[in-house]
């Protein structure tokens, strides 16, 4: 499809040029490229380059430069590792978005990401970056452990150690909201407006949770601060969605195969994308509009829909289909004793998550069976079952909380919940350990040693870590006992048998 680029054509891809701003003319005239002026000073200062940021905000950034809207080029930073920033920096920040759908792929080099900033290397860079006077918007995807908020309270855990540590040393921080009020009072000392905080996270309430982590810590540090920002700093609410996998060397590999260059930034995703963001800023705002991103005064609704009816399946699906053997997400949905569950879960989420206006539930579900089908993204559902202890509130927890208050069924809902419980034990149904990629693993797997063997007595360890489960679940004897039978089921049987039982003979599954 492509025509083999600038280079010698028999070259392995080992020897491939690698992308960079001086090969950008000579790629193939069937890859889509930025065509505008790169070095403005950047307008925004992205916290959290990972591979979502850049298949999803950076591309709408590069679309709205591509139309003619200068001056919202991205500086990133790392909070932690200086990985993105190696892959990055030598390529002048640009990297290929590899848009696979089925057997068709779409290549498209983005642009408006100008470089990578470790954040750990410097803190001070970052501080300076984020006081530039260019700099009217600061977005974030720092995953949800990275706003270090109370589940319960919603107020910043000022006990939480990096946080205790931030408070410590205010000039040199080390995770976000230390740099978001850093950044701030360097802005308000030298006379400039705030930017506005814009939460690119799966988060219900993004925005006002990233407030209130702002707003617990500059109190901490300096009471007047934290006065200036509560009056003069927007922190609008986003609901984000796009499927992007990891990317493996084997999809690098790919993409230097057809398009003639290497690119260790490459990420891969899939067609569909989606961005609602409340229209609520406090500095100069880019017309995202324009773009396709939905501006609204109610997000809320769009957030619930999104985590509960997507990021509850991808994450029921996770902890079963990893139980049941399947690697990917695309296998899993196409068996059907698994697609006959995910519907039963639609069936009993959907009736309680308060739908914006306008929103087709039907239509919503429709897409997402087709989206979890596309086989060519191979999505890991280890990678999806990472963090759940962050993840299971919003996307599962909520639902079963408004189910019961409903006196709605939730018996998918429940198994999807003691599902993640079997997932805790740190071992497949083989017999085989795994290691439990969580920051509550030690928590959960000590609460099971002491716990002993018998599923209810694991039920009622685990229900009672309120960080994740507050404290009305283990209060509640329907929920203890509905998460034991399942829990039970899931040990006696295995995830696909118990499935299969239960839900192997819907008709539209
Ligand atoms: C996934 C999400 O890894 C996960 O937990 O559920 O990253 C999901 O792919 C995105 O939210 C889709 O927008």
């Amino acid at each position: 499809m492509l025509r083999r680029i600038c280079f010698v054509f028999v070259m392995a891809p080992m020897s491939l040029p690698r992308l960079s701003p001086d090969c950008l003319e000579a790629l193939d005239a069937s890859i889509q490229r930025p065509a505008y002026a790169r070095d403005a000073a950047a307008g925004i200062v992205h916290l959290g380059v990972g591979a979502f940021h850049r298949a999803h905000q950076a591309v709408y950034f590069d679309q709205l430069m591509a139309q003619g809207e200068a001056g919202w080029q991205i500086r990133g930073a790392s909070l932690r590792s200086p990985r993105v920033a190696e892959q990055l920096n030598p390529q002048g920040g640009l990297y290929t978005v590899v848009e696979r759908d089925g057997p068709s792929t779409h290549l498209r080099v983005i642009g408006s990401l100008c470089d990578v900033l470790v954040a750990p290397e410097d803190p001070q860079a970052l501080i300076e970056a984020l006081a530039e006077p260019s700099v009217a918007v600061v977005t974030l995807t720092i995953t949800e452990k990275g706003y270090h908020l109370d589940p319960d309270t919603g107020a910043l855990r000022l006990d939480d150690p990096a946080i205790a540590d931030d408070l410590q040393h205010p000039s040199r921080p080390a995770t976000a909201p230390g740099f978001l009020v850093a950044g701030l009072a360097a802005r308000r000392a030298a006379g400039l407006p705030p930017f506005t905080v814009l939460s690119c996270d799966n988060l219900p309430d993004n925005g006002p949770r990233t407030r209130a982590a702002v707003l617990g810590f500059a109190r901490e540090v300096n009471p007047d601060l934290a006065d200036w920002i509560e009056a003069s700093v927007a922190f609008p609410a986003s609901m984000v969605d796009r499927i992007v996998p990891a990317t493996t060397p084997e999809d690098v590999d790919a993409l230097a195969e057809m398009a003639g260059y290497r690119d260790a930034a490459m990420v891969k995703t899939e067609p569909f994308t989606q961005w609602v963001v409340e229209d609520h800023f406090c500095h100069r705002r880019p017309s995202l509009e324009t773009v396709g991103v939905q501006m609204t005064d109610d997000v809320a609704g769009w957030e619930r829909a999104k985590l509960r009816l997507l990021n509850g399946s991808h994450s029921a699906l996770a902890y079963l289909g990893a139980l049941g053997g399947y690697a990917y997400v695309h296998e899993a949905i196409a068996d059907p004793v698994y697609a006959g569950f995910v519907e039963q879960l639609w069936d009993e989420v959907e009736p309680v998550i308060e739908a914006p206006a306008g929103f087709d539930a039907k239509a919503y579900r429709r897409a997402l069976t087709g989206r979890y089908a596309n086989s060519a993204l191979n999505h890991s559902l280890v990678q999806i079952a990472m963090d759940g202890s962050q993840k299971l509130p919003q996307r599962l927890l909520a639902s079963l909380r408004a189910q019961r208050a409903a006196r709605r069924p939730m018996d998918a809902t429940l198994l999807a919940v003691a599902a993640w419980i079997r997932w805790q034990f740190g071992e497949s149904e083989q017999g085989e350990a795994f290691t439990v990629d969580d920051p509550l693993a030690e928590m959960t797997a000590s609460a099971l040693r002491d716990a002993g063997p018998k599923p209810g007595d694991r039920v009622n360890a685990l229900l009672s870590i309120e960080a994740i489960f507050g404290r009305d679940l283990k209060a509640d004897p329907a929920i203890v006992e509905g998460l034991t039978l399942n829990l039970t089921d899931l040990m006696q049987n295995g995830a696909r048998n118990c499935l299969a039982r239960r839900f192997g003979q819907r008709e539209d599954g």
